[in-house]
């Protein structure tokens, strides 16, 4: 069982300077409050009734002391406005060579899903020293992402894919928290994350009770839910080939144009009338409430899987 502590071990890429921000505001915001507090004792004492204090001091404002605080706080509060800002816009910036894993938070258990296939249950299992990519989904109900060693937390909401990005940076084994009241079992809905080396976390990988692979199980999915017959080479009707799809530009029915990420290709397939292919009649049926969201996820990696091995004419003959 992960325990808590009010400092947790620092041992993700953010957690050094999360302290170090923390510690700033907590350091300004404790000594504004100290400064206050000093401030109203001694004004308290010194106008107390019956003493004889000055107390007709209209001549004497200072304007430098109230340009000298306000302008001082004001710089001060917006540096740490930025300073958060920066790192908060990194978290959602993966780099493009991460380790992707897919997360299903369900009452009240954590799934992971790696990209050969390999599963777990309440457990993460990361290799240090390699940025990793979590694409986070709920089966039910909000859940919260949250590994304090990492100092990272997250929402994950039903019916859409969150994502963030972490490295860690020192082997073990740490804490993985459900940090959103989601049921009767919120509080057991605990899990352990191990960092280890890269060459034991490939045997590891090597030693699960694996499949071909996510891509694999999405290409059958494909199949069996009858994705093929419409999106097929040889399909009946006119829907776009999925070949390149991932990661490139789709332009929209009503003129938009989106990036077809995974929430693209998600909300394709549960709510297809949202966004319509442009050049393509609006036949897809949704699949919402028909796929559990442990096979979106393969079906959204067997689709990606296809922007890799498209032939590069395929990649720009989307459009009609
Ligand atoms: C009845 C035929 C049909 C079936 C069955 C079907 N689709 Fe589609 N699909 C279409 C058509 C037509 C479009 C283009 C119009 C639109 O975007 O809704 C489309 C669009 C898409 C898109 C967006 C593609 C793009 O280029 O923007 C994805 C992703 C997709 N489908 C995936 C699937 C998956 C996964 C399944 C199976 C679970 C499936 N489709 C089943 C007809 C179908
Ligand atoms: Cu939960």
């Amino acid at each position: 069982m992960p325990s808590v502590t009010f400092w947790p071990e620092q041992a993700g890429s953010y957690a050094v300077e999360v302290d170090w921000l923390f510690f700033g505001l907590l350091l300004v915001t404790g000594l504004t409050f100290f400064l206050l507090m000093f401030l109203l004792v001694r004004f308290m004492v010194r106008y107390r009734e019956g003493s004889r204090a000055e107390r007709d001091l209209s001549g004497e404002k200072g304007w430098h002391w109230e340009i000298g605080w306000t302008g001082a706080s004001l710089v001060i509060f917006v540096a740490f406005a930025a300073w958060g800002a920066n790192l908060f816009f990194r978290l959602y910036q993966p780099p493009a060579d991460a380790l992707e894993i897919f997360v299903v938070a369900k009452q009240w258990m954590w799934k992971a899903q790696h990209s050969g296939g390999q599963r777990e249950i309440d457990e993460l299992h990361v290799p240090v020293g390699r940025p990793v990519r979590l694409v986070m989904s709920s089966e039910d109900v909000i859940h919260s992402f949250f590994i304090p060693a990492f100092r990272i937390k997250h929402d994950v909401v039903p019916g859409r894919y969150e994502t963030l990005w972490f490295e860690a940076v020192k082997t073990g084994t740490f804490g993985l928290l459900c940090a959103e009241y989601c049921g009767t079992l919120h509080s057991g809905m605990l899990g352990r994350v191990v960092a280890m080396e890269p060459r034991d976390f490939a045997a590891w990988l090597d030693a699960q009770p694996g499949s071909d692979g996510l891509a694999q199980e999405g290409a059958a999915l494909f199949r069996s839910l009858g994705c093929s017959g419409c999106h097929g080479p040889g399909g009946t009707v006119r829907a776009p080939p999925l070949q390149g799809l991932y990661g490139h530009p789709v332009p929209l029915a009503d003129g938009r144009v989106v990036t077809a990420d995974e929430r693209y290709i998600r909300d394709s397939i549960l709510l297809p009338k949202a966004e319509v292919a442009a050049g393509y009649p609006d036949i897809m049926p949704s699949f919402a409430g028909q796929i559990r969201e442990e096979d979106l996820v393969r079906i959204v990696a067997y689709i990606k899987s296809l922007a890799s091995d498209a032939p590069p004419s395929q990649v720009g003959s989307r459009t009609p």
